[in-house]
């Protein structure tokens, strides 16, 4: 896209976004939840569908017009539903928190008992943290992870379940680098009548490529971001039982939302297009191995990993094993232009504004084509930064190697205006 009509009308904003242009193309993204998307997807965004109000569902609509609007979002949906083997899919939803909204609403009644996994376990805002609408309106028991494994323990999942039943149990997490057993959380929530819900955001693009198992043919409801591993728009969807297609459609549209972005359903449908060619597989296995080789490798330079390792995108450490807190780390790697999240650790002694640890992921970088050696480069740089943090002419020296690689590895078919 050339921007032409941006840089003569809006000089100013044209200037702003050239610069974040430049950050994206000559820095490293390492945040878990990130990733870059395909030209296609970003031209689908840019488009007149963002004119359009189309409050209902394909076929059942309130304003007039919507035919073609129908053709985008069916185009969407059968995507969708070839993608992850889904009964019924809701593509509407603008995000992922009003997504998991959509779903409590159209499960459960506020007050009802739901059981989610602890926010400093690897747990969302959204699955009952009391500062959040889903614990302020309903009454959730959180679980956490075993004290020694980090890991989720299904045996203690199942105790919580029978002594409290929930009517509703949320598993699938945003800082939690293990392979969930869905499975077991199907017969738990079987056992005590208790619906599921999976939240992958996460790890959807993962899933979608069948590298890590898939909790939708198996589950009552599922929803995710857009995003992530999936590499598409900014957005959401809620994938379902046909029992529960009404329930679901009705809490987004009318009851959660007003009309759909229309513009994003149709990068939505790019998205998952992209996600069904076999080169995504390719690309999910690689960012799983990234991953795992990133884990050793800081694991080898004394870093504790929690769990001591990952089977997907993004791995926890933490930070005080090298005797600093997380926003340490951030602000350190900051400056060598990696950008990374801070992140609360299991059982974390300090704040969620200043955690313990650190969430590396690999989304980005794999998606730069990044791999095995570059990732060993990358820890070395990691540790070097950390043992060198007060020597700015060691940090300046790293910042040159990163923006190297960097520029080696340009962002691929990316809106990167700055050439
Ligand atoms: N902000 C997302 C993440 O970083 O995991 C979750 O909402």
């Amino acid at each position: 896209m050339d921007y032409k009509n941006l840089t003569l009308e809006d000089p100013e904003l044209m200037r702003i976004i050239d610069s974040e242009s430049k950050r994206q193309a000559e820095e490293m993204e390492m945040i878990a939840s990130e990733n870059y998307v395909s030209k296609s997807v970003l031209e689908a965004m840019a488009t007149v569908l963002t004119n359009k109000y189309s409050e209902g569902y394909p076929g059942k609509r309130y304003y007039g017009g919507n035919q073609i609007i129908d053709e985008v979002e069916s185009l969407a949906i059968e995507r969708a539903k070839e993608l992850f083997s889904a009964e019924h899919v809701n593509v509407q939803p603008l995000s992922g928190s009003p997504a998991n909204a959509a779903v409590y609403f159209a499960f459960i009644k506020p007050g009802d008992k739901v059981l989610g996994l602890k926010l400093d376990h690897g747990g969302h805002l959204s699955h009952g943290h009391p500062i959040n609408f889903s614990g302020m309106l309903y009454d959730f028991v959180q679980y956490e992870v075993n004290a020694k494994t980090e890991k989720i323990d299904m045996e203690e999942v199942k105790k919580i379940a029978l002594r409290e039943k929930p009517k509703m149990i949320v598993a699938g997490y945003s800082a939690y680098s293990r392979e969930i057993e869905w499975e077991e959380f199907k017969k738990i929530a079987d056992e005590v009548g208790a619906y599921t819900f999976a939240d992958i955001a996460h790890t959807a693009g993962l899933i979608a490529a069948g590298e890590m198992n898939n909790p939708v043919p198996l589950f009552d409801v599922v929803s995710t971001t857009t995003h992530k591993t999936l590499r598409g728009p900014r957005g959401a969807m809620i994938m379902c039982k046909k029992e529960y297609a009404k329930q679901v459609d009705r809490a987004v549209f009318p009851g959660m939302q007003g009309g759909p972005h229309d513009h994003i359903n149709a990068a939505k449908a790019v998205a998952f297009k992209e996600a069904l060619e076999d080169n995504f597989k390719d690309y999910a296995k690689q960012t799983i191995k990234n991953a795992k080789v990133l884990a050793s490798e800081l694991t080898a330079k004394g870093y504790k990993i929690i769990s001591g390792g990952t089977d997907n995108h993004l791995l926890v450490v933490d930070m005080t094993s090298k005797n600093l807190t997380g926003k340490e780390a951030e602000t350190i790697l900051d400056r060598i232009g990696i950008s990374v999240s801070r992140s609360t650790i299991p059982n974390d002694p300090n704040p969620p504004m200043n955690p313990s640890g650190v969430r590396f992921g690999t989304p980005a970088i794999t998606t730069r084509g990044m791999k095995e050696d570059e990732i060993k480069r990358i820890a070395a740089w990691i540790d070097s930064a950390i043992a060198n943090k007060q020597k700015i002419e060691v940090l300046e020296s790293i910042r040159g190697e990163v923006k190297k690689l960097c520029l080696e590895f340009p962002i691929p078919d990316s809106f990167c205006h700055f050439d």
